[in-house]
């Protein structure tokens, strides 16, 4: 990746783009949502596809010109189903959010009843929060996880679903380290008459290998985004049963985006076909791995974790009761300085301010993607508890980054 091409044109970007490699090549990426796509997606994404307008879908596009376009969609919607056993896939998205967009303008009304999980318990933005369109455009009620367990309060939501009489009800989260009960939710959506979307944006790639159980052919709608644990070009899909596939399609176009960005859509076809061969399924299982590898390993250090662990790819960690004094900014700060990058998180009953939170998600789809094992990663967890007691100490967090950096070069990722 010299980015040559860049450099003669634009040298400020090209000294970027090349720090941008650098940065993840020298760093361990831990937050939870991202991963590292392989060079093939990389190539894909950055093809002239980018300068193609494709309004419509295969076979009927509003433009001339689209049968290299038309191609590439398809196959990429045929490999979504294949991954993930739908009827009908839209792999035209831009991003989760917008494939969640498109799920609501297809099956709601403005001042529709949507019932989600909170923000600060583990749900998304795009879920009815006051700040996204969703909160604005619909009228929102969340249910929490249970205060003491960590898990989903299904009862809580039971009750709320039968006060509220939602339209939807959404499950599937952005920082929930457990398996979601997709058959339970689905009861609690029937029994009130709404449609169950759920969410697999983080989890997708899990779902796909099987090591996490699929929401398809349960709820009415399932979105994901493609970037995630799945590993494929940069964006966000809809799947759904064949009776719902015109609403569906509509609603994503001309609904709510104009032309298709073909050039993702290309990474999306790439990463599926990836996503479809044994090593990943061998990835999936490690991603799962590791993540339990760290929960244990941080546990050891006395860390307390949201529900005492993890299912999937992710922990989320309380600090206050372990280190009450320490934020998770302060963690943050401290381990991007060495070498390990994630992020602070707000946690059940949360205290403190979203912008300075009290704990912090960590997650392994990208170490995994390096190559790192259970052994591996219980090492990095021991770095992690060893920052976070001395986040202030410059010795300690400067001697966590050599060995980081050694795990680094360990562990090479881009040319
Ligand atoms: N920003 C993503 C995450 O980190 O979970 C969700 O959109």
């Amino acid at each position: 990746m010299d980015y040559s091409h860049v450099r003669d044109v634009d040298p400020a970007v090209a000294d970027a783009l090349s720090g941008e490699v650098r940065r993840q090549n020298e760093t361990l990426a831990m937050i939870a949502s991202e991963n590292h796509a392989s060079e093939a997606v990389l190539e894909a994404q950055g093809s002239a596809l980018t300068n193609k307008y494709a309004e419509g879908y295969p076979g009927e596009r509003y433009y001339a010109g689209c049968e290299y376009a038309d191609e590439v969609e398809q196959l990429a919607i045929d490999r979504a189903k294949e991954l993930w056993g739908a009827e009908h896939v839209n792999v035209q998205p831009h991003s989760g959010s917008q494939a969640n967009m498109g799920v609501y303008l297809a099956m709601l009304e403005p001042g529709d009843k949507i019932l989600s999980l909170d923000l600060t318990h583990g749900g998304h933005l795009s879920h009815g929060h006051p700040a996204n369109f969703a909160g604005q455009t619909y009228e929102v009620e969340q249910y929490e996880v249970d205060a003491e367990t960590g898990y989903v309060d299904y009862d809580g939501l039971d009750e709320l679903a039968e006060s509220f009489d939602p339209d939807t009800i959404v499950s599937g989260y952005s920082a929930y380290p457990r398996e979601v009960e997709w058959e339970r939710i689905q009861e609690t959506a029937d029994a009130v008459d709404a449609y169950h979307l759920a969410d697999i944006a983080h989890i997708t790639g899990l779902v796909a290998a099987g090591v996490h159980s699929s929401p398809v052919g349960v709820a009415d709608f399932v979105t994901g985004s493609t970037h995630k644990t799945i590993r494929a070009g940069r964006g966000g899909m809809i799947l759904c049963d064949s009776e719902y596939a015109d609403a569906i399609d509509n609603a994503v176009f001309p609904g709510t985006q104009g032309g298709p960005l073909m050039h993702n859509i290309a990474g999306k076809a790439v990463g599926f076909k990836e996503a479809l061969s044994s090593d990943f399924q061998a990835y999936a299982e490690q991603t799962v791995a590791n993540a339990k590898a760290l929960a244990d390993q941080l546990q050891e250090h006395g860390l307390e974790l949201v529900s005492g662990g993890t299912d999937n790819h992710l922990i989320l960690a309380d600090l206050r009761p372990s280190h009450p004094e320490t934020t998770g900014k302060d963690v943050e700060a401290a381990l991007e300085s060495a070498g390990i990058v994630m992020n602070a998180n707000t946690v059940p009953g949360e205290t403190r301010s979203a912008f300075n939170p009290s704990g912090i998600r960590l997650g392994t789809p990208a170490i995994t993607t390096r190559g790192f094992d259970e052994a591996a990663t219980r090492e990095v967890a021991d770095l992690i508890a060893r920052v976070i007691d001395d986040y202030d100490d410059e010795t300690v967090v400067a001697e966590v980054g050599e060995r980081v950096q050694e795990l680094c070069d360990a562990y090479p990722l881009y040319e």
